[in-house]
């Protein structure tokens, strides 16, 4: 948009008198935070009823993005970036004497995500609006988001996220949208005059889903879209109500928005979990039809102009509550609205770990959702019937939706979507051969590959301004919307000149990181050392534990050897445990123990440093990855759907340190071998040891020195304070079978850390690799990631930049 920084100025100070009734100088930070938000919101309010009048008016297709989880960021400075006026709003501001970094710090980061899957959801809004694809996100306004990670001697300790404890200045509460779900009681189906059946509920209780929307801006284009995000309310109570009950139910529902589950793996609070998939579906697509029919075309068009993306399972209820809809409210016959709900849906699979993989209990949906039950089953005894007369019956009981009494929700999703994804190419492929392998067979179409990706402008453009400048000093800016653009840097591969550059603005970007760690954690390190980062949820198959050992190999190696010729290595890790993942929690204790070993030995200096970040999240992401050399992609292969830390980091200019899993595969493809750093197990190899079982934990033990030494040190005292963590972790490894291949992969993995050693050496070389691998990150833009869901999958338009 077109803003003078004269007129910014004017309108901050305006705004500031009309919410605060205050003047400049007795205002502060907060007050001058919010003023900013507002004002912000009033610069888009006329392209945000404008999108919105645009997609009705042109009878767009719309697609709708539902899932459990946002991971947005702040979202101060990306708004400022997209509406174009950063430069222009950091300017003004100083001039009033206000620091824009200040009020960024006042923004607290909504953590309504676990991880990847979360902060997939958040990249892909920000590329669709930014891509000209009218879609928009639908999840739950949770009270709280993931809890805040504390180290209390060196254990996880969790707090509330209390994230809208000073309100939320981008949303704006839509009473006129909410909408009625229902919950419990009983359901029977009458025939109504008209010759269908109408459902009849008794005792019921309702939930109001009050929806609360915040902009989704687009960069540079003038596209306002809309993420929607649920709220459970009491609906209004007549005069009889009496208070107690009312109270009573007030916090039971209310407590259906209360709080994200903290948990990326299994089940748990279930009742609660599957209060919150129903919620946040049926509100969303009662909403939908809502706003559908205001187009007037009849609802036997619904899927030429609305499309629903289920992110993971967790939105599946999609499926039977639209048939419900359909059939209940639209009086559509069975396979009409069957054929409907196929079209509109398509579903993302993000995992093959079968942990992961979402069940309800029959009798748990009987007992919450009547009517839902009925028809799951009614789609599933359809499906047993005709899919019983094409193939043979056992690989219809493996891949039927109803069995041994629960409802696998992976295959209602699969059963009822027309597209099914993973989400990077080996991922796919696992998918097709292995986990999902009964249903390529019955539906080889549905299958393909969408390879994640992440949007440059929050994770370069905002993260790393330095790196930023750079670029646009030696290509220009295109790559802003062009991410395929940075390969013009690629003409800078021998350029000593460009080349130091890019050195100097990772030393600064080192410096600051530097700075944070010596502020918050009291402690020294050391910019000139490898900064090597590992920052993802704590997880077995993530094996953080390898980097551990390594790093404890190292702390033998200068403690036997204090001349060894090893250069100076910070390692770096954030991550936060699913409160109940007990293992993950041990990890976290082993490796705060060894960082307090390592960092007070005097006989280390600044050799080697360890430092465990807290509460990592999107806002420590952001200061991390712009100062990291060396990223740390370590899955055990065919474990690791995609991965986009990953990709982040490479963008930044960090070489990637991996096995050959996840996306690092297609990373490998676009940099070549001579610009990574891997090792480790394939996941052929990997299949192949499952198959014949012969991977035997102990032996590694017993005959690789180096690994004897480490191991032992978990279990004789040399790490104090995580001698029961110590005990149960060297269990895990030696005496319970290693599961996810440590020791297995140790050596290679050692000696993929000299490479990086020795690369890192020649500062020529080192920026060589950065400077390829950020040339060749834009093709891992989640603007390609979207534009080719829209094409391929949704069959919307979208803004294509040719790659
Ligand atoms: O999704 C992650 C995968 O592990 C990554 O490999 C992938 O890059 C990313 C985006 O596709 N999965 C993930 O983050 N899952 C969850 O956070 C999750 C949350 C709740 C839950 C199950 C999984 N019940």
């Amino acid at each position: 948009m077109d803003l003078s920084k004269h007129k910014f100025k004017a309108d901050f100070k305006k705004m500031l008198t009309e919410v605060y009734s205050m003047g400049l100088k007795e205002s502060e930070a907060t007050e001058q935070f919010f003023t900013l938000g507002n004002l912000i919101r009033s610069y888009i309010a006329k392209n945000w009823s404008k999108t919105n009048q645009a997609y009705i008016e042109k009878k767009k297709k719309q697609v709708y993005y539902f899932s459990m989880e946002f991971l947005l960021g702040r979202m101060l400075k990306s708004n400022l970036l997209n509406l174009g006026i950063l430069e222009t709003v950091r300017d003004g501001l100083g001039d009033l004497g206000i620091d824009l970094e200040a009020l960024v710090q006042i923004e607290p980061d909504p953590g309504l995500g676990n991880g990847g899957l979360g902060r997939l959801a958040a990249c892909f809004i920000d590329s669709m609006a930014t891509s000209e694809i009218p879609a928009h996100g639908n999840g739950i306004r949770y009270k709280y988001g993931l809890f805040k990670q504390k180290f209390v001697n060196g254990y996880q300790v969790e707090l509330p996220e209390n994230w809208l404890q000073n309100g939320n200045v981008w949303e704006t509460r839509k009473m006129h949208a909410a909408v009625t779900v229902r919950f419990y009681g009983h359901v029977w189906l009458e025939h109504s005059g008209e010759g269908h059946l109408v459902p009849h509920y008794e005792d019921a209780q309702e939930v109001l889903a009050v929806p609360y929307d915040s902009a989704v801006i687009g960069f540079d284009n003038e596209i306002v879209n809309t993420l929607r995000l649920w709220s459970a309310e009491v609906p209004p109570q007549d005069e009889s109500t009496d208070y107690w009950s009312f109270i009573h139910q007030r916090n039971e529902i209310e407590s259906i928005s209360e709080v994200l589950y903290p948990d990326d793996s299994n089940y748990e609070g279930r009742l609660l979990r599957l209060k919150q998939e129903y919620f946040f579906v049926s509100a969303g697509v009662q909403s939908i039809i809502r706003h559908y029919k205001k187009m007037h075309l009849g609802i036997e068009h619904l899927a030429e102009k609305v499309a629903i993306h289920i992110n993971d399972t967790h939105p599946a209820l999609c499926i039977p509550e639209l048939m419900r809809i359909l059939l209940d409210e639209e009086h559509m016959d069975w396979e009409h609205a069957w054929h409907l709900t196929i079209n509109t849906m398509s579903y993302t699979n993000h995992t093959i770990m079968a942990e992961a993989m979402e069940k309800w209990p029959i009798e748990m949906i009987q007992t919450l959702l009547p009517r839902i039950v009925q028809i799951i089953h009614e789609i599933d005894r359809r499906y047993v019937m005709e899919m019983g007369r094409l193939f043979d019956s056992k690989l219809i009981q493996s891949t039927r939706i109803v069995e041994g009494g629960h409802v696998r929700m992976a295959h209602m999703a699969i059963i009822g979507s027309h597209s099914i994804n993973g989400v990077a190419q080996l991922h796919t492929n696992i998918l097709k051969e292995k986990v999902l392998h009964p249903f390529c067979l019955i539906y080889p179409s549905k299958f393909n590959n969408k390879t994640n990706g992440i949007t440059q402008r929050r994770w370069l453009m905002l993260a790393n301004e330095p790196l930023r400048h750079l670029i646009d000093r030696k290509i220009g800016n295109e790559w802003a919307t062009m991410p395929t653009e940075l390969k013009m840097l690629k003409a800078f591969r021998e350029d000593k000149r460009t080349l130091q550059e890019l050195a100097e603005v990772k030393h600064q970007n080192k410096v600051r990181f530097a700075r944070f760690v010596d502020q918050s954690m009291g402690l020294e390190i050391n910019p000139e050392a490898i900064f090597d980062v590992q920052i993802k949820r704590l997880h077995a198959y993530k094996r953080q534990l390898l980097n551990l050992l390594h790093i404890l190999s190292l702390y033998f190696k200068l403690k036997d050897h204090p001349e060894a010729d090893l250069y100076p290595h910070v390692f770096i890790f954030g991550a936060k445990a699913a409160p109940s993942y007990t293992y993950a929690k041990q990890i976290i204790k082993l490796i705060n123990s060894v960082a307090d070993l390592i960092n007070h030995d005097p006989d280390i200096h600044d050799k080697l440093k360890l430092v465990f970040v807290e509460n990592y999240g999107v806002s420590l992401a952001e200061k991390i990855i712009p100062a990291a050399d060396v990223s740390e992609q370590i899955s055990l292969a065919s474990k690791e759907a995609s991965g986009t830390s990953n990709m982040k980091l490479m963008l930044n200019g960090a070489i990637t340190l991996a096995t050959l899993d996840g996306a690092n595969v297609e990373i490998k493809e676009h940099v070549g071998e001579d610009n990574i750093v891997l090792f480790g197990l394939r996941a052929d190899e990997v299949y192949h040891y499952y198959n014949e079982g012969t991977y035997h934990a102990h032996d590694y033990y017993e005959k690789n020195q180096v690994l004897h030494r480490v191991l032992n040190a978990l279990i004789d005292g040399t790490i104090p304070g995580a001698e029961a963590e110590g005990n149960a972790i060297f269990d895990s490894l030696v005496s319970y079978g290693d599961e996810y291949f440590v020791l297995r992969d140790f050596d290679d993995y050692a000696a993929a850390q000299g490479r990086i050693d020795r690369l890192y050496r020649d500062p020529l070389i080192w920026q060589k690799m950065a400077l390829i691998n950020i040339a060749s990150a834009g093709i891992f833009s989640s603007d390609y990631t979207v534009q080719q869901y829209a094409s391929q999958i949704w069959d919307v338009s979208s803004k294509v930049h040719r790659i």
